[in-house]
């Protein structure tokens, strides 16, 4: 993108600022466990609860400022009603959405993923609020500047409609955990205190029977992992350069280790993907490790006939926010998310996964 691009999208957020298009929520989580996917909805912010495994937060504004309490789960997080199952080595898919359901709205700036433990009951009534979080995953900039344009973010694909990804460590331990996800948006970062965080906290447990843990001097307070003055957070050149330093901690050892020893059959989901080149801060070996367990997944391919399904659908969900879809919108747009999900795998050609990519077309 061209400085003209960044400084008249940076122009566009500002003027969208009060409108719901601006921000926006994890609307859905999905996980891949071998063969089997399953597709987890949450709430939209505010709306009146259904049952989920995404704690619902009151608003798709962002966090502000690095000593939030809110940078915990996102803008006063409600424990959700059921937990996910998953195993180590599973694809968690995030699926962040506009506030109007409309595409992610930004493309500046980091995702990272972090992990904490709900103790020895599930997690549906845990406060994390004084827990100690490590990070499993975290990517950047996925292309450099060039001579007249600014660095690209694993977050504008994002905004382009694509799933983010990340491989659940084949190696962690079993039990009850919370998977924080966050996208920080940098596009006012030029700022101190610009910086956007999008935290979203999802209710999982872990089978299997595996070791791996974070070590005590990888684990973190949120808050109390960041502040404001950050160079990843507070970023006067976060248009123009190529060098970033993720906030937080590293990702955890075990984590690197187990990406690095499980050989070709996990990498799979990674390698056909985007080769991220993002510049990691803390050290080299464990940002490159990390972010090869992140991977984006397209989303959109845009067959004539989605674009019509979600069109229409646009047509009928002018709905103020709060007010959760019907059951046919929900019903419409599940749909084109599995058609996606085809696309998105046949793509990737994740092993044991064997869907038919003529698949696509007959779904619509
Ligand atoms: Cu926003």
């Amino acid at each position: 993108m061209t400085i003209l691009q960044a400084i008249s999208s940076l122009v566009l957020c500002l003027f969208a600022l009060p409108s719901v298009a601006a921000h926006g929520y994890l609307a859905y989580l999905g996980i891949v466990d071998g063969q089997s996917y399953t597709n987890y909805t949450g709430n939209v912010p505010n709306a009146d609860p259904s049952p989920s495994v995404i704690r619902q937060v009151s608003d798709i504004s962002p966090v502000k400022g690095a000593s939030n309490p809110d940078l915990n789960c996102g803008l006063n997080a409600q424990f959700a009603q059921k937990v996910a199952s998953a195993n180590p080595g599973d694809l968690l898919v995030f699926d962040w959405r506009g506030g109007d359901n409309t595409n992610w709205p930004h493309n500046t700036g980091p995702m990272l993923t972090y992990m904490t433990s709900c103790g020895s009951s599930d997690c549906t009534q845990y406060n994390s609020s004084s827990s100690k979080w490590f990070k499993i995953a975290e990517i950047g900039i996925v292309t450099n500047a060039t001579s007249n344009g600014s660095p690209v973010w694993a977050q504008q694909s994002v905004m382009n409609g694509a799933f983010t990804n990340v491989t659940l460590p084949s190696t962690i331990s079993p039990g009850n955990y919370l998977i924080r996800h966050e996208i920080i948006a940098l596009h006012l970062a030029t700022e101190l205190g610009g910086a956007e965080f999008y935290p979203a906290c999802s209710q999982v447990k872990v089978g299997g029977s595996q070791t791996g843990m974070a070590k005590d001097s990888e684990m973190v307070l949120l808050p109390g992992a960041y502040t404001d003055t950050d160079p990843g957070i507070y970023d006067p050149d976060v248009y123009s350069s190529n060098s970033y330093t993720f906030p937080g901690p590293p990702i955890a050892t075990f984590v690197s280790a187990s990406a690095s020893s499980s050989g070709s059959s996990s990498s799979s989901s990674t390698s056909s993907a985007t080769s991220p080149a993002s510049t990691g801060s803390t050290s080299g070996s464990s940002s490159s490790s990390g972010v090869q367990s992140v991977c984006k997944l397209q989303r959109r391919t845009q067959s004539s006939a989605e674009s019509v399904a979600r069109r229409s659908l646009k047509h009928s969900s002018h709905l103020p926010l709060g007010i959760q879809e019907s059951h046919q919108q929900k019903g419409l747009r599940l749909h084109s998310l599995w058609g996606d999900l085809v696309t998105t795998f046949s793509a990737l050609r994740l092993g044991g996964l064997e869907i038919a990519k003529g698949g696509q077309s007959a779904m619509y």
